[in-house]
């Protein structure tokens, strides 16, 4: 390909016929002052407003912008992965037109990739980064959907992140479904990479114009999710997969565990004749020991990176983690059995899976949480 530029900047807009001209302008500012040969591409959906005329009329003072205006299949995912396919350069940032995402930091994605990365992250949840004057309701779907998004990807704290730059071949021939507003978890759903970085920033309230923001997103959203989930497990590759990977070693040793605590109690108890109460506490340290050694060895053995807390952490951990989930398997065991009139051994059923979810999530992102 024409490595024309070292980076292309592209710029969703809707509306945003305000902040365009200024937007432009920075970018161009800090890609010249960085030395950055970069072209800049607005890929606009036909804005009734200001923005298509404000776009032109830099065009003649600025070379290095262009301007698309989609006229078809209008949306802001849709409008990036066309930004992709016209991209003239190894490297691509995404980046949003109304300045919550600061110009200043462009120049960081791209050295993240030149040291390595296949993706360079802007994020608001890890340390030093941050949201500004968001008003609850807003917060709590963000946070809902951060959270949705790194079931998938653990190691990344800000998946749903709109300010990203991308190896070009990240992206190329990826069989990307653009649909809603969570481009950055289609990419690392569908694309090739190995290595992400994150980068802290403050998103910033936008500097005019209104939020398109709609509630019908949150449901493109969890398609989203689910369509990338189908995805990892038909490819068997990628950074979902490896993680399904995880849960499911996680589940088998967890069903040895079952065969160790009963085993033993029948042995003992039968066996050695030992009261069985007693049995049972040493059948239960006797399980936690076979699904720690299990799970160290096997289920996050494939990567050093898990083993970063010293051997005695993770043991002591997996123990108070064990713990907590046989108390949430009670508790749930408890209230449906008591208050929910259901069957006791239905309602254990759902103590158990409630006990393994909150067992996983926390060993893989505490126990085994990479350094
Ligand atoms: N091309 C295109 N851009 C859009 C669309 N919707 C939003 N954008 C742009 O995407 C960026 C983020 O949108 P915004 O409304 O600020 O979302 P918010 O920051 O999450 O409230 C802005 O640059 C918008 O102009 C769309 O349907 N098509
Ligand atoms: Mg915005």
């Amino acid at each position: 390909m024409d490595a024309l530029y070292e980076l292309t900047v592209i710029i969703p807009t809707y509306r945003e016929g305000e902040n365009i001209g200024a937007m432009i302008q920075a970018v161009h500012e800090v890609l010249a002052r960085s030395g950055i040969r970069g072209e800049i591409l607005v890929v606009d959906d036909s804005s009734p407003d200001n923005t298509i005329p404000a776009v032109r009329a830099l065009e003649a003072d600025f070379p290095d912008l262009r301007l698309v205006v989609r006229t078809s299949d209008p949306g802001l995912s849709q409008s990036v992965v066309e930004g992709f396919s016209l991209a003239r350069s190894p490297v691509i940032l995404v980046m949003d037109a109304d300045f919550s995402h600061p110009v200043g930091l462009v120049p960081r994605f791209l050295g993240e990739i030149r040291a390595g990365a296949d993706i360079a992250i802007g994020s608001r949840y890890t340390e030093g980064g941050g949201t500004e004057n968001w008003p609850l309701g807003r917060r709590v779907i963000s946070w809902g959907a951060t959270l949705l998004g790194r079931l998938l990807f653990p190691e990344v704290t800000d998946p749903v992140s709109g300010f990203f730059a991308v190896k070009r071949e990240v992206v190329e021939g990826a069989p990307l479904r653009p649909r809603g507003y969570k481009i950055l978890m289609e990419v690392l759903g569908k694309g090739t990479w190995r290595k992400a970085v994150e980068i802290p920033f403050v998103f910033r309230d936008r500097k005019a114009g209104a939020s398109k923001l709609r509630g019908a997103t949150i449901l493109d959203y969890i398609g989203q999710v689910w369509d990338i989930s189908l995805f990892a497990i038909s490819r068997r590759r990628g950074a979902a997969w490896e993680e399904f990977g995880k849960a499911l070693r996680f589940a088998i040793v967890g069903c040895t565990g079952i065969l160790v605590n009963m085993g033993l109690l029948w042995l003992l108890t039968e066996g050695a004749g030992i009261y069985y109460l007693l049995s049972s506490i040493i059948a239960i340290e006797a399980s936690i020991i076979n699904n720690f050694v299990w799970n160290d060895r096997w289920t996050f053995g494939g990567d050093p990176a898990h083993q970063a807390k010293p051997f005695a952490h993770r043991i002591a951990l997996f123990h108070a983690v064990s713990i907590g989930g046989a108390v949430i398997n009670w508790l749930v065991l408890f209230a449906l059995t008591e208050f929910g009139g259901i069957y006791y051994l239905l309602s254990n059923m759902a103590g158990i899976l409630a006990g393994f979810i909150w067992n996983y999530l926390m060993n893989r992102n505490l126990t085994w949480r990479k350094g």
